[in-house]
Formats: structure tokens, sequence, C-alpha cells
């Protein structure tokens, strides 16, 4: 059965890419496997039926039949284990692989929408251009520790 992800109708980024259905996607593509796409309207979204397949009423969901999920790393996490492509299968590196991408999500990412939502929601506040710089440097520290462990791997050789 072809799995449907949900998307938004309408891209608050204009359909620059950056909403989470599009790492979903991507995996697909590596993976080689088709899909399909369901829209949702941001009323949509709230609505019970979306709210059952996802409670805090966001984008992107996965279905297959009755099989139900949410989050983006878990979708994408379930399309790598059932797909060769994206998961090695030595067990170690797999292991290797699957931190990253906890990494990417709990480590790297929340700096990076801290900036995103400071800008959106936050922009009119008094204290606005007072906080910016400091929610810049967290990004820019938490991108330069992935530049130093890079260096040093590729100094080890790795
Ligand atoms: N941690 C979730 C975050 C999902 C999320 O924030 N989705 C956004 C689009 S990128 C959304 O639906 N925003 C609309 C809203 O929260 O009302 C994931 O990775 O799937």
């Amino acid at each position: 059965m072809t799995p449907t992800i949900t998307a938004f109708e309408r891209s608050p980024d204009r359909g620059r890419g950056l909403a989470r259905d599009m790492r979903v996607r991507w995996a697909f593509e590596e993976v080689g496997r088709p899909y399909d796409v369901r829209l949702v309207s941001f009323g949509a979204m709230k609505e019970p039926a979306h709210r059952a397949l996802h409670p805090f009423g966001q984008i992107p969901t996965y279905e297959e039949g009755d099989f139900v999920l949410f989050e983006s790393g878990a979708i994408v996490f379930h399309i790598a284990e059932r797909h060769a492509g994206l998961l090695p299968d030595d067990a170690n590196a797999r292991a290797r692989a699957i931190t990253w991408m906890f990494a990417a999500l709990n480590t790297v990412e929340p700096p990076i929408l801290d900036l995103q939502n400071t800008r959106l929601l936050e922009g009119d506040e008094s204290w606005f251009e007072q906080r910016l710089p400091a929610v810049e440097d967290r990004i820019r520290v938490r991108l330069g520790e992935l530049s130093v462990h890079r260096a040093s791997r590729h100094r080890r050789g790795e």
C-alpha cells in the first residue's frame, strides 16, 4: 500500500521546502519509494479528524492503512528501517547513524527553531533586538562545534 503523508496546503515559507514534510519526502526519494501527499489547511490541522492522526495538530503525518505515525524523525526512521539505502547494515554504524538523527532533532534543530520563533512570534516585542544576538549566537556555537568535530575526524582519517 502506498503511504500517505500530510503537508501544508499553503506553506508559510511560500513553498521553499522548510516545512518538516520535506525530510519525509526526501527519505522516500532516497529509498525510491512512492508516496501520496494530502494537503491540509491550518484550520483542518486543528480539527479532531487530523488530531486523531497527530495529537498536536501538526504536519507531517504518515498513514499506511490503519497504521499512523507522527513526528518527522519517527517517520524518517520508520522509512529507513523498512527500506535499504538510508541506514547501514553494520550494527555499530547503524547506531552511529541513529545517534546523528537524534542529534539533528534534539541538539541542532532547537536553537535554529528558536531563531525562527523569535523572528516570527517576538518581532514586535520591545526586547526583540536585545534578545536576537544571543539567539543567533547559540546557532553559531552549535554549528561551530559540528565543524570542529568534523575537522578532528578528518585529521584522524575517519
Ligand atoms: N517535532 C515535530 C514538529 C512538527 C511541526 O512543528 N510541524 C509544523 C510544520 S514544520 C506545523 O505543523 N506547524 C503548524 C502548527 O504547529 O500549528 C516534527 O518533527 O514532526
